[in-house]
């Protein structure tokens, strides 16, 4: 790629809100990470997530995914900084604004689009959480952070608190190969944390216990063991994260607040069952609630 080219795609980014880019070649993953997500599979801790049993071919080979696709350039965004009362019925601060996946894609349109004039036989594809991609692994490699105990990507600067977008592109690029150690020393606060559990070991998460998949994932009835410990999150958990010391300054940006918008929710459970499905769509049909939908959030309330 041009280092012309390099730095406009740098920069573009950066003004539409990601706040740190990396390159990557497009190839195979190695075999140390296809193995750890074979074994995670192989364990069930991907509880009835089938869909993340599926499509392994692409996901260990991204040209599969999106043919002729040389290079994967890999940004991180920032989600709304949120604080959080503790009598209140917790919704993930990722959650807190508009649906992410249109979000991030309009912030990264002028990119998409500077890159199809520079080279129009092959169209730039974004994706962000939306295709089968290890989306952790290609952004540790472009050295936009480490993975931590609690398996997120911990950016040295950013902490944990932002989205993981890439955009497949045939400009070529070699890989940066900046991974980045894991550099949680002895810290294991998010492992004492979490009230079920699920961090099974360094950097393992088993969704069977995780609270995120219970309430937002899960299409079964959600176990007891469960419930009792929900600590009043009825979309997402952020524990983990909310614990760790890389999150411990408030980081205010300018996009991410745009992002939120005039997000606000219900503060009781009456507050949310007078909420018809009507109602919901028009003040969450565009948020990434829309993906538990009203009946779910109406379980996730039990017992809170
Ligand atoms: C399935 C899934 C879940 C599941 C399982 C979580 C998990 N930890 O695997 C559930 C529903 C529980 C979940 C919850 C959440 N999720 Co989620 N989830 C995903 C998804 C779709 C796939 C993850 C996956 O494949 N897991 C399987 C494991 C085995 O793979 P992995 O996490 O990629 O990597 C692991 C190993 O492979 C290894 N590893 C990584 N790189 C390398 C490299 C080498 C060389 C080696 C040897 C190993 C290695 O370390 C990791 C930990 O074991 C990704 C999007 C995507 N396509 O990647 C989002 C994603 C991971 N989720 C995300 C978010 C925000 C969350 C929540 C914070 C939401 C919330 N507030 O409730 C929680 C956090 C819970 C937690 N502590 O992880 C973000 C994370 C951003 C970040 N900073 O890391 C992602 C990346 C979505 C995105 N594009 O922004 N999630
Ligand atoms: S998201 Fe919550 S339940 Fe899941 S691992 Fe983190 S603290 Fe535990
Ligand atoms: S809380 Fe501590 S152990 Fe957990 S990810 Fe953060 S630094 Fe690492």
């Amino acid at each position: 790629m041009h280092p012309e080219y390099k730095e406009k795609i740098i920069n573009e980014l950066k003004e539409n809100g990601f706040v740190a880019i990396g390159f990557n070649k497009a190839e195979m993953v190695d075999s140390a990470f296809a193995a750890k997500y074979n074994s995670w599979l192989q364990s069930g801790m991907h509880a009835n997530m089938s869909w993340l049993e599926r499509n392994n071919e692409k996901r260990f080979d991204p040209t599969l995914l999106h043919s002729g696709t040389k290079t994967i350039i890999t940004a991180i965004f920032p989600w709304p900084e949120t604080k959080f009362d503790s009598d209140e019925l917790k919704i993930a601060a990722y959650a807190h604004g508009f649906d992410y996946h249109q979000f991030l894609r309009e912030k990264a349109k002028p990119v998409l689009e500077f890159i199809a004039k520079v080279n129009p036989n092959h169209k730039p594809r974004f994706f962000t959480d939306s295709a089968p991609i290890a989306d952790r692994y290609w952004a540790q490699k472009a050295g936009l952070g480490f993975i931590g105990k609690n398996s997120n990507l911990i950016h040295p600067e950013y902490g944990s608190r932002f989205f993981i977008a890439h955009i497949f592109t045939a400009l070529s690029e070699e890989s940066e190969n900046k991974s980045l150690m894991q550099a949680c020393g002895n810290c294991t606060r998010c492992i004492n944390a979490c009230p079920t559990n699920a961090i099974i070991e360094n950097g393992v998460i088993d969704s069977n216990r995780c609270i995120s998949y219970w309430n937002i994932e899960a299409k079964e009835e959600v176990p007891m063991e469960i419930v009792a410990k929900k600590a009043g999150w009825i979309f997402g958990c952020d524990i983990c994260q909310m614990v760790c010391p890389y999150n411990k300054t408030e980081i205010l940006f300018e996009t991410s607040l745009e992002m939120k918008g005039n997000w606000q929710s219900p503060k009781s459970s009456d507050e949310w069952f007078s909420f018809d499905e009507r109602l919901f769509e028009i003040q969450f049909g565009n948020t990434p609630l829309a993906r538990a939908g009203l009946k779910k959030i109406f379980e996730n309330l039990k017992d809170v």
